[in-house]
C-alpha cells in the first residue's frame, strides 16, 4: 500500500497536468546535499488511520521522499537516528511531562515547530494543527530551506472556510458548478453525491496544506434535495474523505425546506413545527457526521426564500439553525448578501441603491443573534467588482462576528481566462482602516476578532474548483487559491512574498521563471482594471448573461442595481448623503467624510460616489473620460507583454503547463483589445468626446470584414454595437454555406502579424482559414467553449470575440488575403475584422 502512494505521489509530479498544484513535492535542487539534514523516520504520537496526525506521518514520509529521495521509516517511538516527531502538544506532553513548560501557548489550529540538526518536532494544538505544522515544514524543506529554526504559528482567525457552488445537478444555476470555470462538480453529479469521491479527498489534501478548516460542498443556493437520507449518506461519505486532513463538511441550506422537501404548508421560523423539522434535520446529520463544521445560508436574496417571507428578521432566520446546530456544536455562516433584485428603480428613485441594502437589513440586529451565528460579508458591497470599497456592514457588527467573502472563482474577474492575481486586492482590503470610533480598524482586525472581541470571525472563499485537473482552470489561477489560504491563517504576509512561496512549489526554482511569474502576476489586477472597469464604475461586464466580456450597456436600466448611470454628459453613481443614495454615510464619520467630498475621494473609487460629467478633472489632471481611454489602451497593452513574458520560459519548464498558460495568455491579450475597443468605443458613442490621442476609433491598420468582397458571408450588425468594429461583423448566408472574404492588401511588401477578429460562440465548431496570395496561412476552430472554462455564450459579442494572430507573415503590396470560414452547428462563422500590423504593432 505505501509504495503504491509512493508511486502515486511521484506520478502526479510527473504528469504536470497541476492536479499536484504545489503539493508536487518535486525533487529540490542538490537534493543529496541535504540529507544529513533531513529526519530519518516519522514517529507520529497517538496516530488513527484517517486522522490527521497519521495523514501527516504519511505527508512527511511522501515529502521528503519526493523532494530529496529520501525513504523514511515510520515508526511508533523514538527510533535511533534523526526523527521527526509529530502529533498534538497532549499526546507529547502525556509523553515529556517535562516538556511542557517549554512550549509556547497555542490556540485552536496552531502549530509549533522545532527544527534542529535534522531533528524535527511538530506540534499541533489539536490535530489538524499537527497536519499544518507537517504541512508547513514541508513547505519550507520544498523551498531549499533546510536550516534550524523554531517557529509558532497561529491561525489569525477560527472560520477558515471555502464554499462551492456546486450545483446537486448539471444544468442547475450555471451548469455543474455555478461561476465555475474548472469542469464539472467533483462531488455532485445527477442529483446524488458521486460514487467516486477521489477528488474531493485530494482537495481536502490541498486546502489542509493552506490551513482551511472547512468546506461548504453545494451552492449557497441550495437544492432542498440535499437533505433526502439518502443525499445525507452521500454528505456523510464527502465528511469521511475529508477527515484524513482535519477539513470539516458545511452545508448549504435552502430556507423554504420544509415546505420544499418536508411537505409542511410553512417555512416560517418561527413555526413550531418548522423549527421541529429542522432539528430533526441536524440531528440526522450530526448522527451521520458528528464532526460536521455546520450551514451556510443565503436568504431573502435573488429569489432565494428566506425569513422575510412571513415578516420575520434575519435574526429569526439565523437563530432557527443555530439553536439546533447548538447542541451539536456546529456554527452557522449567514450571508449578508441580501437584497431585492425586483423592486430596484433607476428611473423613479435616484436614492435607489442596492449598495445599501446590507447594512440597511442588518441594522439593529447586531445583538440579536445566537452567539453561533456568524455573518458573511462579501467584501464589497455589491458583489465582487473589480474594485469596491470595503463594505461598511463590517463597522455595523460588534457583537456578532462576521467573516469576509473573498471571491477566489474569477466571476467578474476574466473566469480563469484572464490571469489575474487577486492577492494585492484583497491586501487592500484587509489593510483599510474603517476608523470606527475614530480607531484604527483595519477589516483585518476586525475579521480577526481582534478589534472588536467576537470569539467567532474570519475568512470564506468561494472558489468552485472542478474535475478539470488544473483544477481552477488555468494552472496561474491556483495562486489565487493558495493565497486565499495563506491570507486567512496571517493576513500581513505579503502578495510577493506569498506568490514567490507557491511559484516555487508549482514550478521550481528557476530566477527566470519567477521572475515572469512575478512580473506577470503583480501586473495582472492594475491591467484587468484597466481594460474593464476604472474609477470604481465597476468591472463593466455582461451583467445580465455570462458576468464575461464588456458589456457598459447591460449595468443599467434594470433592477439588478449595478448602475452606472452614465447619460451622454455625465457618468457615476451618487452615493453622498447630501444629495445621492446615502450610501457613504454608511461609514463611521471619518470615512464617510472622505467619501462624502469628492476632493478626499480617492480618483479609484470616484464614480462609485459621484455622480460627474466626463469633462471632471482627476487628481492626476486627466479628464475622466481621458482617463477611460488611456487606462484601456495601457491595460491591454500590458496584457501584449505577458505573452512575451511567458514565450521566455519555453524549456524552462515543463511543455504541458507551457503550452495550457501559453494558450490562455495569448486569448488574454486578443480580448483584452476587445475590452478596450468595447469599452471605448461605448462611451466615445455616449459623450461624443474624441480621445486626446486620436486612437478611439481610428484603426489604421484593420479591414473591416463587412467592407470585404463577400460570398457566402453577408454582413450582421452586431448587439450590443461596441461589440464589433464598426458596428457589423460578417456571418455566413446559412448555417451550411461557406462563406469567403476577399480584399487586395495595400500595405507596402514585408512582413506583418496578421489578427483576425472574430466570434467563437457555443453553438458549434465553426473553422476558419486564412490565406495570403492562395497560400494558406493558418487555420483554426471555433472551440473556445472546450478549451477555457468561462462562460458559454450563443451570442456574437464582447463575451464570445476572440482573436487569431499569425506572426511574422510575408505579404506583398497588392496581395490578395481571403478568409474562408465553414459554418457548423449554428455558428455561423463569423469575422469582425482582420488587423495587418507591421512587425510588433499592437491594433
Ligand atoms: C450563487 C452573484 C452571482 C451568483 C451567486 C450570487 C451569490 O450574483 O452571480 O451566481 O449565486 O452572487 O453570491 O449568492
Amino acid at each position: 500500500m505505501r509504495s503504491l502512494l509512493w508511486l502515486a505521489v511521484v506520478g502526479l509530479a510527473v504528469a504536470e497536468d497541476g492536479l499536484a498544484a504545489w503539493l508536487r513535492y518535486a525533487r529540490v535542487p542538490s537534493a543529496s546535499r541535504h540529507l544529513g539534514k533531513l529526519p530519518s523516520a516519522v514517529v507520529t504520537l497517538n496516530a488513527t488511520k484517517g486522522y490527521p496526525v497519521h495523514t501527516a506521518g504519511q505527508e512527511l514520509v511522501d515529502g521528503i521522499g519526493g523532494l530529496f529521495g529520501k525513504k523514511l521509516t515510520v515508526a511508533k517511538s523514538k527510533p535511533k537516528g534523526t526523527t521527526a516527531t509529530v502529533g498534538t502538544v497532549s499526546a507529547y506532553v502525556d509523553k515529556n511531562p517535562s516538556a511542557a513548560k517549554g512550549l509556547p501557548d497555542l490556540v485552536e489550529d496552531g502549530f509549533y515547530l522545532k527544527i534542529s540538526k535534522g531533528n524535527v518536532l511538530i506540534l499541533g494544538q489539536n490535530e489538524r494543527g499537527a497536519l499544518y505544522g507537517a504541512f508547513h515544514y514541508l513547505s519550507v524543506i520544498a523551498q531549499g530551506n533546510v536550516s534550524d529554526f523554531t517557529l509558532t504559528s497561529n491561525p489569525d482567525a477560527p472560520v477558515r472556510w471555502v464554499n462551492q457552488w456546486d450545483n446537486m445537478q448539471d444544468g442547475g444555476t450555471h451548469g455543474s458548478v455555478e461561476r465555475g470555470y474548472g469542469g464539472d462538480s467533483i462531488f455532485f453529479w445527477d442529483g446524488h453525491i458521486r460514487e467516486d469521491l477521489t477528488r474531493a479527498g485530494q482537495y481536502a489534501r490541498l486546502l489542509a496544506s493552506i490551513g482551511i478548516n472547512a468546506v461548504v460542498a453545494n451552492n449557497v443556493n441550495a437544492n432542498a434535495s440535499i437533505l433526502t437520507p439518502e443525499n445525507m449518506d452521500g454528505l456523510a461519505r464527502i465528511a469521511d474523505v475529508f477527515r484524513p486532513y482535519g477539513v470539516q463538511l458545511g452545508v448549504s441550506l435552502n430556507f423554504a425546506a420544509p415546505q420544499l422537501l418536508g411537505g409542511l404548508d410553512t417555512f416560517d421560523p418561527l413555526d413550531k413545527t418548522v423549527v421541529n423539522w429542522w432539528q430533526g434535520i441536524a440531528d440526522n446529520l450530526y448522527k451521520r457526521i458528528p464532526d460536521m463544521a455546520g450551514y451556510l445560508v443565503k436568504a431573502n436574496s435573488e429569489g432565494q426564500p428566506g425569513p422575510m417571507t412571513y415578516n420575520r428578521t434575519l435574526a429569526d432566520g439565523a437563530n432557527l439553525f443555530a439553536r439546533t446546530l447548538r447542541p451539536h456544536g456546529g456554527i452557522i455562516l449567514f450571508r449578508a448578501f441580501v437584497y431585492d433584485h425586483r423592486s430596484l428603480n433607476q428611473t423613479l428613485d435616484w436614492k435607489a441603491d442596492r449598495a445599501n441594502a446590507a447594512v440597511n437589513y442588518f441594522d439593529g440586529l447586531d445583538d440579536k443573534f445566537e452567539d453561533n451565528v456568524v455573518i458573511q460579508i462579501k467584501y464589497g458591497p455589491i458583489d465582487f467588482q473589480v474594485r469596491e470599497p470595503v463594505s461598511p456592514l463590517f463597522t455595523h457588527l460588534r457583537r456578532t462576528g462576521a467573516t469576509v467573502e473573498l471571491q477566489i472563482t474569477q466571476e467578474y474577474l476574466g473566469q480563469q481566462a484572464h490571469v489575474v492575481y487577486l492577492a494585492p486586492m484583497w491586501k487592500e482590503l484587509l489593510d483599510f482602516d474603517l476608523r470606527v470610533d475614530s480607531k484604527p480598524s483595519t477589516l483585518k482586525s476586525i475579521v480577526s476578532g481582534k478589534r472588536f472581541g467576537q470569539k467567532l470571525t474570519g475568512y470564506a472563499g468561494v472558489v468552485n474548483v472542478g474535475t478539470n485537473t488544473t483544477w481552477l482552470g488555468s494552472h496561474l489561477a491556483m495562486s489565487n487559491l493558495y493565497a486565499y489560504g495563506k491570507l486567512a491563517w496571517d493576513p500581513e504576509q505579503t502578495s510577493t512574498g506569498i506568490l514567490k512561496e507557491w511559484t516555487t512549489l508549482t514550478f521550481g526554482h528557476d530566477k527566470l521563471v519567477h521572475d515572469v511569474i512575478t512580473k506577470i502576476s503583480m501586473e495582472s489586477w492594475p491591467a484587468y482594471e484597466d481594460y474593464s472597469g476604472n474609477l470604481g464604475i465597476q468591472t463593466l461586464t455582461d451583467i445580465l448573461l455570462g458576468h464575461y466580456g464588456p458589456n457598459p450597456g447591460s449595468q443599467d436600466g434594470n433592477p439588478w442595481g449595478q448602475w452606472t448611470r452614465a447619460d451622454d454628459d455625465t457618468i457615476g453613481m451618487d452615493r453622498t448623503v447630501w444629495n445621492g443614495t446615502g450610501f457613504a454615510g454608511q461609514y463611521p464619520p471619518e470615512i464617510a467624510a472622505m467619501y462624502e467630498n469628492i476632493e478626499t475621494t480617492p480618483d479609484n473609487l470616484l464614480l462609485w460616489f459621484h455622480h460627474v460629467p466626463y469633462t471632471q478633472k482627476l487628481k492626476s489632471g486627466k479628464t475622466v473620460i481621458q482617463h477611460f481611454y488611456d487606462a484601456h489602451y495601457k491595460g491591454s497593452a500590458t496584457a501584449q507583454t505577458f505573452v512575451t513574458l511567458w514565450e521566455k520560459l519555453k524549456g524552462r519548464i515543463d511543455k504541458e503547463r507551457y503550452e495550457h498558460v501559453l494558450f490562455r495568455l495569448i486569448y488574454q491579450a486578443g480580448h483584452s483589445l476587445v475590452w478596450r475597443d468595447s469599452v471605448n468605443q461605448f462611451y466615445f458613442n455616449k459623450s461624443g468626446i474624441p480621445d486626446e490621442l486620436g486612437r478611439v476609433g481610428n484603426h489604421k491598420y484593420r479591414i473591416e470584414a463587412e467592407e470585404m468582397e463577400l460570398k457566402g458571408y453577408k454582413s450582421y450588425r452586431v448587439s450590443p454595437f461596441e461589440a464589433a468594429s464598426g458596428y457589423h461583423c460578417v456571418v455566413t448566408e446559412t448555417n451550411s454555406t461557406v462563406g469567403t472574404a476577399t480584399t487586395k492588401l495595400k500595405v507596402p511588401s514585408g512582413k506583418y502579424d496578421l489578427a483576425v477578429n472574430y466570434y467563437d460562440m457555443a453553438l458549434g465548431n465553426s473553422t476558419w482559414e486564412l490565406f495570403v496570395d492562395r497560400k494558406l496561412v493558418g487555420k483554426w476552430k471555433g472551440d473556445l467553449e472546450y478549451e477555457l472554462g468561462r462562460a458559454p455564450s450563443p451570442y456574437i459579442d464582447g463575451q464570445t470575440a476572440a482573436r487569431k494572430t499569425f506572426r511574422g507573415v510575408r505579404v506583398k503590396k497588392g496581395s490578395e488575403l481571403k478568409v474562408v470560414g465553414r459554418p457548423d452547428g449554428l455558428e455561423p462563422a463569423p469575422i469582425d475584422y482582420i488587423s495587418v500590423l507591421p512587425e510588433g504593432t499592437v491594433d
